[in-house]
């Protein structure tokens, strides 16, 4: 059968994926990487290898609901329309509001966009991207007059140094990080990370710089003042490009804030490679400095005329598959569409060219203002599509409840269950990944088309249609009156040639006549192509701009002493919702960890491996700790992932305040106060079943897929009712009151393991792979299932490092005791790394460990 060519459902890098569909109504599709696509020729990493794993029915909302009621399209479409028009009349259109993701595609946050701001009449229309990419959008506007990223992948072909600020490449963009491995090999790039923690990829790296929390501003400032004292700011550049804030060199005073022997080396290899990318994410972005980090970054760039040639650019790398699209049609609440602003001619343009009835009147309020909104009662309809905001919004406790209290919350998603889905008094449900027909914008501002791969399921409809129902019934269904994606498209490419008659580098003029069939088989292409800014800067002068800009310092305090980072996992996408439905991805980081320096758990009393909480002025969650050097002392880091769903006190941004970059409305995600203290269990159990169950009144509970089910672990104060939270069926026992111990497993009438419980009270609690690993199997005795292992013990394989081969530590010790030395020779005895290779950093890691462990033996 031949491939469907599509891209692919996570992060901004934005890959290519040949999909074979193997029929029937199982879902089955085999996925590999599209070596057509410029994106990323072939390669893909574990989390688009195993998309196959996601696409199955589980947990799907296949029908509109209406409170828990199954309900006619018709029927919820009209009491959509009905409550949203009672809203505008009684309230006025600022009561109004849309909330949107960069995980829809152009054609959904297109219509979306125009629903709001031309017919509704409100700039109520803001996006997660808020909380990811506003402040790079604001320092490149600042910088450049316009949201214009200056560089391309294939720079990172021909760079020979890369700086990447607040980016952990090898596990959220590792088809970007693998294509820097090649040009390293290939022209030995000298690769420099910037970031507190020591992550993965800061392991691989030439030079790890362990800046202080938004300590970014003062680095690149000093780094600047250092490179103008050896003579290598490019005068002629800033002559003929570039102007600047009065007293900007005077401004550059600032002590870089690290070790002095770190600086120099930082300087000396900047001093020797001109051809510099710094390629900056989250640790920049989400700061309440953000706007000033990334300014900081380009000004750098700028002045020493590294930009606009090959292998040369501060390039901001996007998160979500269409958080670039996003930004193109007007997803962000301060902008209009296409690139444009709220002046009187653009709003009238924009009028016009929608014949809209209610164009708005200026720019709407930024994600967390607009919660705060609904909060204050001020925004009485709110429709979410695609975004999960009571997880993934800062102070989520108050972002909860703005949801309880708003009148009118509408849910667009295509799951049943999602933390924000049962705060909604409406439910859409909306086509997935496997079914969404349109396109996405990457990083390198590459548009490519998502195909359908399934039919639609059940009474779901593309988010786009949705919008144009509830719009027709509203009255305004000559605005929205498209048949396919390919029409929304070709208006949208029309709609650009306002952003062109401005001089804007948006331009996606050429398709505006594209037809229904040249869109089916749209080849991926890049608006503003390579080095879109190289034809001069869309300002008012055509120059760019150097932004003074100084370091921030947040304030200490003694309650809460430490520093709280919040990151990403490799193999777990945001809040789960589809990644925590694969069994292969949830071997990676199966709970979620609280990591810390050695030093600070020894004094706050935590060890490897226990329960601790976390407080901030805002919440508490609680975590499994990870003992770790690679976090700096006084600093703590936990994962964002974690929702209400999944764990029972593991969402972190209860943690996080309503902080913003007071530019650009960015959440500091990465950086707030904390305290730790040990959480001290009567008990820790875990259960294995094939169903879902939310636990209650526990010290601590999380679930992660199994292949059969889910794993749960489970820790808790005085007595438990193991029984209580297993299934019926037939019960084996076994129970030994001196040691604290009960097992109990339950086997359906043909023999097969349905469910099991293990608890302790101080021991020991058996192997949860081969336990998990018998549910749905009636192999194992009664005498192993209680004894929690096999008769014939199994290899013990260690903690799995490689998903897509199932190959542990241990294994990898064994291939290095037995001479691999490097990781290709790993592979080729284990076949580790050799298929997604997102563990090769892992595995090039643990051999560096083996090598100092035998180093330190032989001394
Ligand atoms: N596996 C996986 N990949 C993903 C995603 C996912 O959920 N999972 N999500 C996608 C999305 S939407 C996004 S936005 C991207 C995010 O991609 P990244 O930005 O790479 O991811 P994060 O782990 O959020 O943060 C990156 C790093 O910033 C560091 N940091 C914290 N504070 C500072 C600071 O003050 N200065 C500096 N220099 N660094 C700091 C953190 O320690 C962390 O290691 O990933 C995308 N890819
Ligand atoms: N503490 C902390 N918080 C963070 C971050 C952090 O680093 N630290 N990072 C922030 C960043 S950068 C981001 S991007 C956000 C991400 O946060 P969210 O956007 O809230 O996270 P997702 O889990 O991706 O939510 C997507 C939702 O849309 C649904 N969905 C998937 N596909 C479709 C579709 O095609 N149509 C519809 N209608 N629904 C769909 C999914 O089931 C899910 O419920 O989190 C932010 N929050
Ligand atoms: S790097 Fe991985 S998650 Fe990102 S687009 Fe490529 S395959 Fe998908
Ligand atoms: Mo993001």
């Amino acid at each position: 059968m031949a491939a469907i060519r599509t891209t692919c459902a996570y992060c901004g890098v934005g890959c290519g994926i040949a999909a074979e569909v193997s029929g029937g109504d199982d879902r089955g599709v085999v996925i590999t990487g599209d070596r057509a696509h410029p994106a990323n020729r072939g390669r893909l990493c574990s989390k688009g290898t195993h998309l196959g794993e996601t696409v199955g029915l589980e947990g799907r909302l296949l029908a509109p609901m209406i409170g828990e009621r199954e309900a006619s399209w018709d029927e919820t479409l009209d009491l959509v329309a009905g409550r949203m028009r009672e809203c505008i009349a009684e309230h006025g259109p600022d009561s109004v509001a849309l909330y949107l993701s960069g995980q829809l595609l152009t054609e959904d946050y297109y219509a979306a966009n125009k629903l709001a701001k031309g017919f509704v009449g409100t700039g109520n229309v803001d996006t997660n991207s808020r909380l990811c990419m506003a402040s790079a959008v604001a320092a490149y506007n600042r910088a450049f007059g316009e949201d214009v990223v200056p560089c391309s992948y294939e720079d990172l072909d021909a760079v020979d140094l890369v700086l990447l600020v607040g980016s952990n490449t090898a596990w959220c963009h590792p088809v970007v990080w693998q294509r820097l491995e090649k040009t390293r090999e290939r022209r030995g790039t000298k690769i420099v990370v910037i970031d507190p923690r020591r992550t993965e990829t800061a392991e691989q790296a030439d030079l790890h710089v362990a800046v202080a929390p938004d300590g970014d501003i003062a680095l690149f400032n000093a780094l600047l003042a250092e490179m103008r004292r050896r003579g290598l700011v490019d005068e002629e550049y800033l002559a003929a490009h570039v102007e600047e804030d009065a007293g900007f060199w005077d401004s550059l005073t600032h002590q870089p804030g690290i070790p002095d022997n770190t600086f120099a080396k930082l300087c000396d290899l900047v001093a020797r490679h001109p051809r510099m990318i710094t390629l900056f994410s989250q640790g920049a972005n989400q700061s309440v400095c953000g706007t000033d980090k990334g300014n900081a970054i380009t000004n750098f760039h700028l002045a020493t005329g590294r930009i606009n040639r090959i292998g040369a650019g501060p390039f901001s790398i996007t998160g979500q598959p269409n958080a670039m699209g996003g930004r193109e049609v007007g997803g962000l609440a301060n902008m209009l569409a296409c690139h444009l602003g709220f002046s009187e001619e653009e709003r009238a343009d924009v009028a016009a060219f929608w014949n809209a009835s209610n164009i708005c009147a200026g720019p709407g309020l930024k994600a967390v203002e607009l919660f705060r909104a609904v909060h204050e009662g001020k925004i009485k309809f709110l429709w979410i599509m695609a975004t999960n905001p009571a997880v993934s919004l800062p102070d989520s406790g108050f972002v909860r409840e703005a949801l309880s209290r708003c009148p009118t919350v509408v849910v667009s998603d295509i799951i049943a269950d999602t933390d924000t889905g049962r705060f909604a008094h409406v439910r859409l449900p909306a086509h997935g990944w496997g079914e969404k027909d349109g396109t996405v914008t990457n990083s390198e501002r590459r548009i490519s088309r998502q195909r359908a791969l399934f039919p639609a399921p059940g009474e779901t409809r593309a988010d786009w249609k949705i919008v144009a129902d509830v719009a027709a019934r509203m009255g305004w269904g000559d605005g929205f009156a498209w048949n396919s994606a390919a029409d929304v498209f070709r208006e949208y490419a029309q709609m650009t040639a306002l952003a062109k008659a401005r001089g804007k580098v948006l331009d996606l003029t050429a398709h505006a006549a594209i037809s229904a069939s040249e869109y089916e088989a749209l080849e991926p292409f890049q608006w503003g192509g390579e080095r879109p800014l190289s034809r001069g800067y869309p300002t008012a002068s055509g120059k760019a701009r150097l932004v003074s800009v100084l370091p921030h310092a947040p304030v200490a305090s003694a309650e809460f002493p430490l520093r709280l980072n919040t990151a990403r996992y490799r193999d777990q996408w945001h809040t789960m919702t589809r990644t925590g439905l694969s069994p292969t991805l949830s071997q990676h980081r199966p709970e979620p960890l609280l990591e810390i320096h050695p030093a600070d758990a020894e004094a706050l009393g935590l060890v490897d491996g226990s329960l601790g909480r976390v407080e901030t002025e805002s919440g508490a969650a609680v975590y499994r700790v990870l003992v770790s050097d690679g976090q700096r002392r006084g600093e703590i880091c936990v994962p964002m992932h974690w929702s209400d769903t999944m764990a029972g006190q593991g969402r972190s941004n209860r943690l996080r305040s309503q902080a913003v970059d007071p530019v650009s409305g960015q959440p500091g995600f990465k950086n707030g106060a904390a305290r730790v203290g040990p959480v001290s269990p009567d008990w820790r159990a875990f259960v294995v079943r094939g169903d879902v169950i939310a636990p209650e009144g526990l010290l601590y509970w999380t679930r992660s897929r199994v292949k059969a089910g889910w794993l749960y672990e489970l820790a808790g104060e005085g007595q438990i009712d193991l029984a209580a939270l297993l299934p019926d069926g037939e019960r084996l026992e076994v129970a030994d009151m001196v040691r604290g111990m009960r097992r109990i497993a339950v086997r359906g009438q043909d023999g097969s393991l349905i469910a099991a419980a293990y608890l302790t009270r101080s021991g020991k609690l058996p192997d949860r792979n081969w336990v998990a690993g018998q549910l749905g199997l009636g192999e194992a005795s009664a005498a192993e299932l209680l004894a929690g292992r096999p008769s014939t013990p199994l290899p013990d394989r260690g903690a799995i490092v490689c998903v897509c081969h199932g190959v542990g530590e241990l294994d990898i010790a064994d291939a290095a005791g037995n001479g691999a030395a490097t990781v290709a020779e790993v592979g080729a005895c284990t076949r580790a790394g050799t298929n997604c290779g997102s563990c090769r950093p892992a595995i090039a890691k643990l051999l560096e460990t083996f090598a100092t462990l035998e180093k330190e033996a032989a001394e």
